[in-house]
Protein backbone atom coordinates (compact mmCIF):
# COMPACT_ATOMS: atom_id res chain seq x y z
CA UNK A 1 0.00 0.00 0.00
CA UNK A 2 1.53 3.43 -0.75
CA UNK A 3 0.24 6.84 0.57
CA UNK A 4 0.73 9.40 -1.78
CA UNK A 5 1.18 13.13 -0.34
CA UNK A 6 -0.47 14.84 -3.46
CA UNK A 7 2.19 18.15 -4.79
CA UNK A 8 0.40 21.30 -3.92
CA UNK A 9 2.03 24.29 -4.44
CA UNK A 10 2.93 27.11 -1.35
CA UNK A 11 -0.73 29.23 -1.84
CA UNK A 12 -2.55 25.85 -0.62
CA UNK A 13 -0.23 25.03 2.52
CA UNK A 14 -2.54 27.17 4.77
CA UNK A 15 -5.69 26.49 3.25
CA UNK A 16 -4.19 22.83 3.51
CA UNK A 17 -3.98 23.13 7.15
CA UNK A 18 -7.26 24.25 7.92
CA UNK A 19 -8.82 21.82 5.28
CA UNK A 20 -7.12 18.86 7.87
CA UNK A 21 -8.55 20.21 10.85
CA UNK A 22 -11.76 20.60 9.19
CA UNK A 23 -11.17 16.79 8.41
CA UNK A 24 -10.56 15.70 11.43
CA UNK A 25 -13.43 17.45 12.84
CA UNK A 26 -15.55 15.53 10.13
CA UNK A 27 -13.43 12.11 11.09
CA UNK A 28 -14.85 12.24 14.61
CA UNK A 29 -17.54 14.06 14.24
CA UNK A 30 -19.36 12.31 12.02
CA UNK A 31 -18.04 8.80 12.56
CA UNK A 32 -20.27 6.42 10.60
CA UNK A 33 -22.49 8.97 9.67
CA UNK A 34 -22.92 7.33 6.68
CA UNK A 35 -22.43 3.55 7.31
CA UNK A 36 -25.33 3.29 10.50
CA UNK A 37 -28.74 2.40 8.99
CA UNK A 38 -31.56 4.52 9.93
CA UNK A 39 -34.25 2.92 7.75
CA UNK A 40 -35.22 -0.41 6.65
CA UNK A 41 -34.29 0.31 3.17
CA UNK A 42 -31.30 1.72 4.25
CA UNK A 43 -29.64 -1.13 6.41
CA UNK A 44 -30.74 -3.24 2.53
CA UNK A 45 -28.50 -0.70 0.42
CA UNK A 46 -25.97 -1.14 2.86
CA UNK A 47 -25.86 -4.86 1.99
CA UNK A 48 -25.34 -4.01 -1.80
CA UNK A 49 -24.93 -8.22 -2.74
CA UNK A 50 -27.40 -10.88 -2.50
CA UNK A 51 -28.04 -14.23 -3.63
CA UNK A 52 -31.18 -15.23 -5.98
CA UNK A 53 -32.10 -18.88 -5.74
CA UNK A 54 -34.39 -20.10 -8.50
CA UNK A 55 -35.07 -23.83 -7.68
CA UNK A 56 -38.23 -26.18 -8.12
CA UNK A 57 -38.99 -29.26 -9.99
CA UNK A 58 -38.82 -27.90 -12.69
CA UNK A 59 -34.64 -28.49 -12.22
CA UNK A 60 -35.30 -31.82 -13.40
CA UNK A 61 -35.84 -30.73 -16.92
CA UNK A 62 -33.17 -27.82 -17.04
CA UNK A 63 -35.33 -25.45 -18.53
CA UNK A 64 -36.58 -22.35 -17.40
CA UNK A 65 -38.48 -21.90 -14.29
CA UNK A 66 -42.37 -21.26 -15.65
CA UNK A 67 -41.49 -19.97 -18.84
CA UNK A 68 -41.03 -23.73 -20.15
CA UNK A 69 -44.34 -25.08 -18.92
CA UNK A 70 -46.44 -25.39 -21.79
CA UNK A 71 -43.20 -25.03 -24.13
CA UNK A 72 -40.25 -27.25 -23.99
CA UNK A 73 -42.09 -29.61 -20.88
CA UNK A 74 -45.93 -30.48 -21.79
CA UNK A 75 -47.89 -28.55 -19.18
CA UNK A 76 -48.87 -32.31 -18.17
CA UNK A 77 -45.55 -33.31 -17.41
CA UNK A 78 -44.77 -30.20 -16.05
CA UNK A 79 -47.46 -30.87 -13.65
CA UNK A 80 -46.62 -34.28 -12.45
CA UNK A 81 -42.39 -33.49 -11.97
CA UNK A 82 -43.44 -32.54 -7.94
CA UNK A 83 -44.14 -36.22 -8.16
CA UNK A 84 -40.73 -37.15 -8.63
CA UNK A 85 -38.84 -34.28 -6.94
CA UNK A 86 -36.52 -35.68 -4.26
CA UNK A 87 -33.63 -33.26 -3.83
CA UNK A 88 -31.90 -35.67 -1.88
CA UNK A 89 -28.44 -33.81 -1.59
CA UNK A 90 -30.12 -29.93 -0.66
CA UNK A 91 -28.55 -29.06 2.52
CA UNK A 92 -29.39 -25.09 3.18
CA UNK A 93 -26.24 -24.51 5.39
CA UNK A 94 -24.27 -25.57 2.23
CA UNK A 95 -26.07 -23.07 0.03
CA UNK A 96 -26.01 -20.34 2.63
CA UNK A 97 -22.35 -21.04 3.27
CA UNK A 98 -21.50 -20.63 -0.31
CA UNK A 99 -23.90 -16.93 -0.01
CA UNK A 100 -21.41 -15.75 3.06
CA UNK A 101 -17.95 -17.22 1.22
CA UNK A 102 -18.98 -14.90 -1.50
CA UNK A 103 -19.38 -12.04 0.44
CA UNK A 104 -23.69 -12.07 -0.09
CA UNK A 105 -25.41 -10.32 2.92
CA UNK A 106 -29.10 -11.69 1.72
CA UNK A 107 -30.79 -14.56 0.20
CA UNK A 108 -33.56 -14.30 -1.55
CA UNK A 109 -35.51 -17.68 -2.70
CA UNK A 110 -38.19 -18.24 -5.16
CA UNK A 111 -41.13 -19.47 -2.74
CA UNK A 112 -43.83 -19.58 -6.12
CA UNK A 113 -42.68 -18.56 -9.57
CA UNK A 114 -45.30 -18.89 -12.32
CA UNK A 115 -45.66 -21.97 -12.47
CA UNK A 116 -47.78 -22.09 -8.85
CA UNK A 117 -45.28 -24.68 -7.14
CA UNK A 118 -44.73 -23.52 -3.50
CA UNK A 119 -41.59 -24.48 -1.87
CA UNK A 120 -42.59 -24.22 1.81
CA UNK A 121 -45.10 -25.93 3.77
CA UNK A 122 -48.44 -24.05 2.96
CA UNK A 123 -51.85 -24.89 4.15
CA UNK A 124 -53.43 -22.96 1.00
CA UNK A 125 -51.99 -25.09 -1.70
CA UNK A 126 -51.03 -28.89 -1.71
CA UNK A 127 -49.03 -28.27 -4.95
CA UNK A 128 -45.64 -27.82 -2.39
CA UNK A 129 -42.64 -29.02 -1.39
CA UNK A 130 -43.76 -30.93 1.30
CA UNK A 131 -46.21 -33.12 -1.17
CA UNK A 132 -42.78 -34.47 -3.03
CA UNK A 133 -40.70 -37.67 -2.22
CA UNK A 134 -38.41 -34.89 -0.64
CA UNK A 135 -41.02 -34.02 2.03
CA UNK A 136 -38.70 -31.42 3.68
CA UNK A 137 -39.85 -27.65 4.10
CA UNK A 138 -37.26 -26.32 2.12
CA UNK A 139 -37.83 -22.61 3.10
CA UNK A 140 -37.80 -23.47 7.01
CA UNK A 141 -34.07 -24.75 7.17
CA UNK A 142 -33.10 -22.24 4.19
CA UNK A 143 -34.12 -19.69 6.86
CA UNK A 144 -32.92 -21.57 9.74
CA UNK A 145 -29.41 -21.20 8.31
CA UNK A 146 -29.75 -17.39 7.22
CA UNK A 147 -29.83 -17.15 10.69
CA UNK A 148 -27.18 -19.12 12.08
CA UNK A 149 -24.70 -17.43 9.17
CA UNK A 150 -26.21 -13.99 9.83
CA UNK A 151 -27.45 -13.98 6.40
CA UNK A 152 -30.79 -11.96 6.06
CA UNK A 153 -33.21 -14.06 4.76
CA UNK A 154 -35.59 -12.60 2.08
CA UNK A 155 -38.51 -14.49 -0.38
CA UNK A 156 -39.54 -13.63 -4.19
CA UNK A 157 -43.53 -14.31 -4.81
CA UNK A 158 -45.00 -14.58 -8.27
CA UNK A 159 -48.29 -12.42 -8.41
CA UNK A 160 -49.15 -14.16 -11.55
CA UNK A 161 -49.51 -18.12 -11.51
CA UNK A 162 -50.19 -19.86 -14.81
CA UNK A 163 -51.28 -23.31 -13.08
CA UNK A 164 -53.64 -21.77 -10.12
CA UNK A 165 -57.35 -22.17 -11.50
CA UNK A 166 -58.86 -18.91 -10.09
CA UNK A 167 -56.23 -17.05 -12.05
CA UNK A 168 -57.46 -16.10 -14.90
CA UNK A 169 -53.99 -16.79 -17.25
CA UNK A 170 -52.30 -20.09 -18.41
CA UNK A 171 -49.16 -21.13 -19.92
CA UNK A 172 -47.20 -20.96 -22.17
CA UNK A 173 -45.92 -17.46 -20.86
CA UNK A 174 -49.34 -16.22 -20.22
CA UNK A 175 -51.05 -16.86 -23.56
CA UNK A 176 -54.01 -18.88 -22.72
CA UNK A 177 -57.10 -18.36 -20.67
CA UNK A 178 -58.53 -20.94 -18.03
CA UNK A 179 -62.38 -21.42 -18.36
CA UNK A 180 -63.57 -20.92 -15.36
CA UNK A 181 -61.40 -18.05 -12.99
CA UNK A 182 -62.22 -15.96 -10.22
CA UNK A 183 -59.27 -13.47 -9.70
CA UNK A 184 -60.84 -11.83 -6.51
CA UNK A 185 -60.51 -14.88 -4.77
CA UNK A 186 -56.94 -15.28 -6.26
CA UNK A 187 -56.70 -12.35 -4.63
CA UNK A 188 -57.17 -13.80 -1.19
CA UNK A 189 -54.94 -16.77 -1.99
CA UNK A 190 -52.01 -14.95 -2.34
CA UNK A 191 -52.46 -12.77 0.80
CA UNK A 192 -53.24 -15.89 2.85
CA UNK A 193 -50.20 -17.02 1.27
CA UNK A 194 -48.09 -13.91 1.62
CA UNK A 195 -49.30 -13.94 5.29
CA UNK A 196 -48.33 -17.29 6.32
CA UNK A 197 -44.90 -16.44 5.08
CA UNK A 198 -44.27 -13.80 6.79
CA UNK A 199 -45.89 -15.49 9.97
CA UNK A 200 -44.18 -18.68 9.28
CA UNK A 201 -40.49 -17.35 8.16
CA UNK A 202 -40.40 -13.98 9.26
CA UNK A 203 -39.32 -11.18 9.68
CA UNK A 204 -38.51 -10.95 6.23
CA UNK A 205 -35.83 -8.50 4.86
CA UNK A 206 -37.22 -8.26 1.62
CA UNK A 207 -40.60 -9.15 -0.18
CA UNK A 208 -39.94 -9.62 -4.12
CA UNK A 209 -42.83 -9.61 -6.20
CA UNK A 210 -42.59 -10.94 -9.68
CA UNK A 211 -44.97 -11.35 -12.45
CA UNK A 212 -47.34 -8.12 -11.84
CA UNK A 213 -47.22 -7.06 -15.34
CA UNK A 214 -50.42 -9.31 -16.78
CA UNK A 215 -53.87 -7.50 -16.79
CA UNK A 216 -55.62 -9.66 -14.22
CA UNK A 217 -52.80 -7.95 -11.52
CA UNK A 218 -54.02 -4.35 -10.83
CA UNK A 219 -52.45 -1.42 -9.02
CA UNK A 220 -55.21 -1.64 -6.49
CA UNK A 221 -54.67 -5.34 -5.89
CA UNK A 222 -50.76 -4.25 -5.47
CA UNK A 223 -51.14 -1.07 -3.57
CA UNK A 224 -53.14 -3.30 -1.04
CA UNK A 225 -50.60 -5.98 -0.64
CA UNK A 226 -48.25 -3.06 -0.02
CA UNK A 227 -50.05 -1.79 2.82
CA UNK A 228 -51.42 -5.23 4.14
CA UNK A 229 -48.15 -6.67 4.51
CA UNK A 230 -46.65 -3.48 6.08
CA UNK A 231 -49.01 -3.89 8.34
CA UNK A 232 -47.89 -7.57 9.61
CA UNK A 233 -44.73 -6.31 9.32
CA UNK A 234 -43.72 -2.69 9.54
CA UNK A 235 -40.36 -2.91 8.91
CA UNK A 236 -40.60 -4.70 5.58
CA UNK A 237 -39.26 -4.03 2.18
CA UNK A 238 -41.29 -4.75 -0.76
CA UNK A 239 -39.85 -3.62 -4.68
CA UNK A 240 -41.61 -2.02 -6.71
CA UNK A 241 -43.09 -5.25 -8.86
CA UNK A 242 -45.53 -5.40 -6.27
CA UNK A 243 -47.72 -2.92 -7.59
CA UNK A 244 -48.46 -1.84 -11.78
CA UNK A 245 -45.36 1.19 -11.84
CA UNK A 246 -42.44 -1.20 -12.83
CA UNK A 247 -41.52 0.04 -16.22
CA UNK A 248 -40.25 -3.22 -18.24
CA UNK A 249 -36.41 -4.51 -17.54
CA UNK A 250 -35.32 -1.22 -16.92
CA UNK A 251 -37.22 -1.74 -13.72
CA UNK A 252 -38.06 2.19 -12.88
CA UNK A 253 -40.94 3.26 -11.63
CA UNK A 254 -43.48 5.55 -13.18
CA UNK A 255 -46.27 7.60 -11.36
CA UNK A 256 -44.16 6.73 -7.86
CA UNK A 257 -47.12 8.34 -5.81
CA UNK A 258 -49.59 6.00 -7.14
CA UNK A 259 -47.56 2.78 -7.25
CA UNK A 260 -46.55 1.18 -4.02
CA UNK A 261 -42.77 -0.16 -3.80
CA UNK A 262 -39.59 0.72 -1.93
CA UNK A 263 -37.15 0.20 -4.67
CA UNK A 264 -36.33 -0.47 -8.45
CA UNK A 265 -35.57 -3.62 -10.12
CA UNK A 266 -33.77 -3.12 -13.84
CA UNK A 267 -32.86 -6.76 -14.51
CA UNK A 268 -29.84 -8.34 -16.55
CA UNK A 269 -28.69 -4.99 -16.89
CA UNK A 270 -26.50 -2.43 -14.79
CA UNK A 271 -29.28 0.16 -13.03
CA UNK A 272 -28.57 4.11 -14.12
CA UNK A 273 -26.46 6.07 -11.73
CA UNK A 274 -29.86 6.68 -8.82
CA UNK A 275 -29.28 8.14 -5.69
CA UNK A 276 -32.54 9.31 -5.36
CA UNK A 277 -34.50 6.61 -5.46
CA UNK A 278 -32.85 2.81 -3.85
CA UNK A 279 -32.53 0.48 -6.49
CA UNK A 280 -31.67 -3.37 -7.43
CA UNK A 281 -30.31 -5.17 -10.39
CA UNK A 282 -31.17 -8.60 -10.55
CA UNK A 283 -28.76 -10.63 -13.08
CA UNK A 284 -28.20 -14.43 -14.11
CA UNK A 285 -24.59 -16.18 -13.53
CA UNK A 286 -25.95 -17.87 -17.48
CA UNK A 287 -29.10 -16.95 -19.64
CA UNK A 288 -31.21 -19.08 -17.77
CA UNK A 289 -32.68 -18.19 -14.07
CA UNK A 290 -33.33 -21.87 -13.25
CA UNK A 291 -31.05 -24.48 -13.55
CA UNK A 292 -29.64 -25.79 -17.13
CA UNK A 293 -26.97 -28.15 -17.69
CA UNK A 294 -23.88 -27.11 -19.17
CA UNK A 295 -24.50 -23.48 -19.56
CA UNK A 296 -21.85 -20.57 -20.38
CA UNK A 297 -21.25 -18.78 -16.74
CA UNK A 298 -20.41 -15.01 -16.51
CA UNK A 299 -16.79 -15.10 -15.01
CA UNK A 300 -15.88 -13.76 -11.21
CA UNK A 301 -14.14 -10.65 -13.36
CA UNK A 302 -17.58 -9.82 -15.04
CA UNK A 303 -19.41 -10.45 -12.33
CA UNK A 304 -17.44 -8.22 -9.83
CA UNK A 305 -17.03 -5.50 -12.36
CA UNK A 306 -21.30 -5.60 -12.43
CA UNK A 307 -21.52 -5.11 -8.96
CA UNK A 308 -18.79 -2.59 -8.59
CA UNK A 309 -20.54 -0.46 -11.14
CA UNK A 310 -24.12 -1.49 -9.66
CA UNK A 311 -22.46 -0.22 -6.19
CA UNK A 312 -20.93 2.35 -7.78
CA UNK A 313 -24.14 3.83 -9.02
CA UNK A 314 -25.83 3.41 -5.49
CA UNK A 315 -27.37 0.12 -5.97
CA UNK A 316 -27.59 -2.97 -5.01
CA UNK A 317 -26.85 -6.36 -7.01
CA UNK A 318 -28.73 -9.90 -6.59
CA UNK A 319 -26.65 -12.67 -8.50
CA UNK A 320 -28.90 -15.74 -9.34
CA UNK A 321 -27.88 -19.43 -9.30
CA UNK A 322 -30.19 -22.28 -10.19
CA UNK A 323 -29.54 -25.05 -7.94
CA UNK A 324 -29.67 -28.77 -9.65
CA UNK A 325 -32.42 -31.42 -8.98
CA UNK A 326 -30.11 -32.86 -6.65
CA UNK A 327 -30.25 -30.23 -4.32
CA UNK A 328 -27.04 -29.35 -4.82
CA UNK A 329 -25.61 -25.68 -6.45
CA UNK A 330 -23.30 -26.34 -9.77
CA UNK A 331 -19.80 -26.61 -9.58
CA UNK A 332 -19.22 -24.24 -11.87
CA UNK A 333 -21.75 -21.75 -10.13
CA UNK A 334 -20.07 -22.19 -6.80
CA UNK A 335 -16.43 -21.27 -8.25
CA UNK A 336 -17.13 -17.92 -9.71
CA UNK A 337 -19.27 -16.95 -6.60
CA UNK A 338 -16.26 -18.46 -4.15
CA UNK A 339 -13.58 -16.28 -6.21
CA UNK A 340 -15.80 -13.34 -6.01
CA UNK A 341 -15.67 -13.74 -2.47
CA UNK A 342 -12.32 -13.70 -2.52
CA UNK A 343 -11.88 -10.41 -3.85
CA UNK A 344 -14.82 -9.00 -1.63
CA UNK A 345 -13.15 -10.74 0.85
CA UNK A 346 -10.14 -7.95 0.75
CA UNK A 347 -11.87 -5.16 -0.89
CA UNK A 348 -15.81 -5.52 0.60
CA UNK A 349 -15.19 -2.80 3.02
CA UNK A 350 -15.35 -0.39 0.32
CA UNK A 351 -18.44 -1.04 -0.86
CA UNK A 352 -20.45 -2.41 1.93
CA UNK A 353 -21.71 0.56 4.01
CA UNK A 354 -21.06 3.32 0.84
CA UNK A 355 -22.99 5.25 -1.39
CA UNK A 356 -22.24 5.53 -5.22
CA UNK A 357 -20.14 8.12 -6.84
CA UNK A 358 -19.01 10.60 -6.62
CA UNK A 359 -17.28 9.77 -9.69
CA UNK A 360 -20.45 8.33 -12.28
CA UNK A 361 -19.89 4.34 -13.44
CA UNK A 362 -19.26 3.64 -16.79
CA UNK A 363 -16.58 1.96 -18.49
CA UNK A 364 -13.41 3.60 -17.14
CA UNK A 365 -14.95 1.69 -13.62
CA UNK A 366 -16.73 3.14 -10.40
CA UNK A 367 -16.55 5.13 -7.28
CA UNK A 368 -18.22 4.89 -3.79
CA UNK A 369 -17.75 6.74 -1.26
CA UNK A 370 -18.40 7.07 2.74
CA UNK A 371 -17.44 9.99 5.32
CA UNK A 372 -14.46 11.92 3.73
CA UNK A 373 -13.23 9.07 1.73
CA UNK A 374 -13.93 8.16 -1.98
CA UNK A 375 -12.86 4.23 -3.21
CA UNK A 376 -12.37 4.67 -7.04
CA UNK A 377 -12.58 0.74 -8.78
CA UNK A 378 -10.30 1.60 -12.22
CA UNK A 379 -11.02 -1.30 -14.45
CA UNK A 380 -9.87 0.28 -17.77
CA UNK A 381 -7.02 2.11 -17.88
CA UNK A 382 -6.20 4.12 -20.93
CA UNK A 383 -3.75 2.24 -23.35
CA UNK A 384 -1.27 5.42 -23.20
CA UNK A 385 -0.78 8.07 -20.65
CA UNK A 386 -3.12 9.16 -17.56
CA UNK A 387 -6.76 8.51 -16.46
CA UNK A 388 -8.47 11.89 -16.08
CA UNK A 389 -11.32 12.29 -13.70
CA UNK A 390 -13.05 15.41 -13.45
CA UNK A 391 -12.13 18.12 -11.39
CA UNK A 392 -13.65 17.82 -7.68
CA UNK A 393 -14.20 21.11 -5.84
CA UNK A 394 -12.28 19.97 -2.92
CA UNK A 395 -8.48 19.13 -2.37
CA UNK A 396 -7.59 15.66 -2.34
CA UNK A 397 -5.59 15.45 0.91
CA UNK A 398 -4.37 11.81 0.78
CA UNK A 399 -4.41 9.15 -1.47
CA UNK A 400 -3.91 5.03 -1.08
CA UNK A 401 -3.34 2.09 -3.36
CA UNK A 402 -4.87 -0.46 -1.79
CA UNK A 403 -5.12 -2.95 -4.30
CA UNK A 404 -1.95 -4.82 -5.95
CA UNK A 405 -1.10 -1.70 -8.71
CA UNK A 406 0.87 1.48 -7.35
CA UNK A 407 -0.95 4.91 -8.73
CA UNK A 408 0.23 7.90 -8.59
CA UNK A 409 -2.34 10.84 -8.51
CA UNK A 410 -2.05 14.69 -9.14
CA UNK A 411 -4.28 17.02 -9.05
CA UNK A 412 -4.67 20.76 -11.13
CA UNK A 413 -7.58 22.76 -11.93
CA UNK A 414 -8.41 21.10 -14.54
CA UNK A 415 -9.10 17.27 -12.71
CA UNK A 416 -7.47 14.41 -11.42
CA UNK A 417 -4.47 12.38 -13.17
CA UNK A 418 -3.75 8.97 -12.22
CA UNK A 419 -1.27 6.69 -13.65
CA UNK A 420 -0.19 2.70 -12.71
CA UNK A 421 3.45 2.61 -12.49
CA UNK A 422 3.13 -1.05 -13.43
CA UNK A 423 0.64 -1.53 -16.83
CA UNK A 424 1.31 -5.45 -16.09
CA UNK A 425 -1.01 -5.93 -13.58
CA UNK A 426 -4.21 -7.72 -14.25
CA UNK A 427 -6.71 -7.16 -11.46
CA UNK A 428 -10.60 -6.66 -11.59
CA UNK A 429 -10.27 -3.44 -10.70
CA UNK A 430 -7.40 -1.12 -9.16
CA UNK A 431 -8.13 0.40 -5.59
CA UNK A 432 -7.54 3.71 -4.96
CA UNK A 433 -8.78 5.53 -1.51
CA UNK A 434 -9.17 8.81 -2.07
CA UNK A 435 -8.97 11.32 0.83
CA UNK A 436 -10.74 14.76 1.17
CA UNK A 437 -12.28 17.32 3.55
CA UNK A 438 -15.55 17.49 4.88
CA UNK A 439 -18.22 14.61 3.55
CA UNK A 440 -17.37 13.16 0.02
CA UNK A 441 -20.51 12.29 -0.53
CA UNK A 442 -21.34 16.30 -0.52
CA UNK A 443 -19.07 16.61 -3.69
CA UNK A 444 -21.56 16.75 -6.21
CA UNK A 445 -21.99 13.72 -9.15
CA UNK A 446 -19.87 13.81 -11.79
CA UNK A 447 -19.79 11.50 -15.35
CA UNK A 448 -16.20 10.61 -16.05
CA UNK A 449 -15.73 11.12 -19.84
CA UNK A 450 -14.81 7.94 -21.88
CA UNK A 451 -12.14 8.29 -24.97
O1 LIG B 1 -40.46 -14.08 -15.53
C1 LIG B 1 -39.57 -13.82 -14.46
C2 LIG B 1 -38.29 -14.59 -14.62
O2 LIG B 1 -38.55 -15.97 -14.68
C3 LIG B 1 -37.37 -14.28 -13.43
O3 LIG B 1 -37.98 -14.71 -12.23
C4 LIG B 1 -37.09 -12.78 -13.39
C5 LIG B 1 -36.25 -12.44 -12.18
O4 LIG B 1 -36.36 -11.07 -11.93
N1 LIG B 1 -38.37 -12.05 -13.32
C6 LIG B 1 -39.30 -12.31 -14.38
C7 LIG B 1 -38.84 -11.72 -15.69
O5 LIG B 1 -38.76 -10.31 -15.57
Amino acid sequence: MMRGMIKVSTVFCSFLLALMLQTWFSENLAQGSESEAQTPIEAFQQKRFGMFIHWGPVSLRGTEIGWSRGREVPVEEYDRLYTQFNPTEFDAEEWVRLANEAGMKYLVITSRHHDGFSLWDTKFSDYKITRTPFGRDVMRELRDACLKYGIEFSVYYSLCDWYHPDYPLGSPGGKTEKPRSDMPRYYEFVKNQTREILKLYGPLGVFWFDGEWENPWTREYGNELYAYLKRVQPDLVINNRVSKGRRGMAGTTVDIDENAGDFDTPEQRIGTFNRERPWETCMTLGKQWAWKPGEELKSAQESLQTLLRVAGGDGNLLLNVGPRPDGRIDPGQADVLLEMGTWMGRYGDYIYGTRGGPFKPGRWGASTCRNDRIYLFVMDWPRFGELRLPRVPVEIVSYNSLSQAEVTLRQDLTGLYLSRQDNQVREPATVVELRVPGSAFDIEPMAVEEE
